[in-house]
């Protein structure tokens, strides 16, 4: 199969309820970036990457439009019969730049799976599960409110919740913890989302005084040095999101011993066949993990659960999709859909989503 064409488009995501609050940055409308690889047997992959605004970790919407339109004419006619054959061409054109390549990578999975007829999971392993979980994420909050959030989330069927804490006082975090678990208790596993905003300081009080209750502490403090300091110092495991920005700084926090497990992003690692090297590197370890991506709409979510389904079902954390958070979808027919907080995984070929004609609006570029 070769490269015939690329279209790059647009996508506004106004975020539903107003403002998704996190202790790094605030954020009301996303721009999600959708591209889309036509090939010379007539077959069109797509791939989609939506940084959650520009402070959550470094990317942003007219970055990745850029380094698309940089990696797009070293890709026009290239022939490929697998992924590495596209990534070694765009690692050829622009060094870095791992969450704009993640949109080819995984559009290049839609492609195959398309053209060989199966689903991209099957690209990535193999499905374990026809359906996976995925979890709640609450926005930074008022205590009573998050924990009345968390309850009827958990009621809903989320297995797990993820708890948004930082950017405010200690004790209001604290409180946060403590009503939640009132209200929820065992009936969802509990994460604690810091967002790189607590110091070290205020991330071993929270540890203290919420001793005995159960829960991950995901991305406490800004950096992986800062984490390094909590180890020994507190009880609760330890997750890395926003510093696992590529393969090598996964690799330096599992043989730090710093994580004890990790919240991935598809996009941020460099798209699918990225994550399945980290998927792989934690199964070593026996290291959880999640299958999120920042932000985005059907394509992005597609390609979350899709290699979520190849996770060992015991180190599974679940695959977070913005739906709770956006409005539609871009497959009308066959949308990558949230019940009772689990996902079915898409079983027609490629990602299983094919964009409504228009959906898009006229493309940014095309090459
Ligand atoms: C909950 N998320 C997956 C959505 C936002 O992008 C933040 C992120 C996280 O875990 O930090
Ligand atoms: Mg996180």
């Amino acid at each position: 199969m070769r490269i015939r064409e690329i279209r790059i488009y647009g996508k506004p995501l106004p975020v539903k309820g107003g403002v998704y609050r996190m202790a790094s940055a605030s954020v009301a409308k996303l721009d999600s970036t959708i591209i889309e690889v036509v090939s010379d047997i007539g077959l069109s992959g797509w791939g989609e990457t939506c940084p959650i605004g520009p402070i959550y970790q470094p990317h942003h919407t007219l970055g990745a439009r850029s380094a698309m339109q940089e990696l797009a004419p070293a890709l026009i006619g290239s022939e490929f019969v697998s992924v590495r054959d596209i990534y070694r061409k765009m690692d050829g054109a622009l060094a870095g730049h791992g969450y704009a390549k993640a949109a080819i990578d995984i559009a290049i999975h839609d492609l195959l799976g398309k053209k060989l007829g199966v689903p991209v999971s099957v690209l990535l392993g193999g499905a374990l599960t026809g359906k996976v979980a995925s979890y709640y994420s609450t926005i930074v909050g008022e205590p009573d409110e998050t924990a009345r959030i968390a309850l009827e989330k958990a009621r809903e069927g989320y297995p797990r919740l993820q708890i948004k804490v930082g950017g405010r006082p200690v004790e209001q975090d604290i409180e946060t913890i403590q009503k939640v678990w009132e209200a929820v208790g065992f009936s969802a596993r509990i994460v604690v989302d810091g967002n790189r905003g607590l110091t070290v300081a205020n991330a071993v009080t929270v540890d203290r005084l919420c001793a005995s209750i159960p829960f991950v502490f995901e991305q406490p403090c800004n950096t992986m040095d800062e984490i390094a300091c909590l180890k020994g110092r507190i009880t609760h495991p330890v997750y890395l999101d926003e510093n696992t920005e590529d393969l090598n700084a996964v690799l330096r926090a599992i043989s730090l011993g710093i994580a004890d497990g990790f919240g991935f992003k598809v996009t941020r690692l460099g798209g699918l066949s990225r994550m399945t090297t980290a998927r792989d590197m934690c199964a070593i370890r026996s290291l959880p993990h999640s299958c999120d991506d920042a932000w985005g709409g059907d394509i992005i979510a597609a390609a979350c659960v899709h290699l979520a389904s190849t996770v060992e079902p015991r180190r599974f954390e679940g695959a977070w999709i913005a739906q709770e958070y956006i409005s539609g979808n871009y497959d009308s027919q066959n949308p990558v859909l949230i019940k009772n907080g689990h996902i079915v995984v898409p079983d027609r070929p490629g990602l299983g989503v094919i964009p409504d004609d228009g959906v898009f609006g006229e493309p940014i570029a095309v090459f």
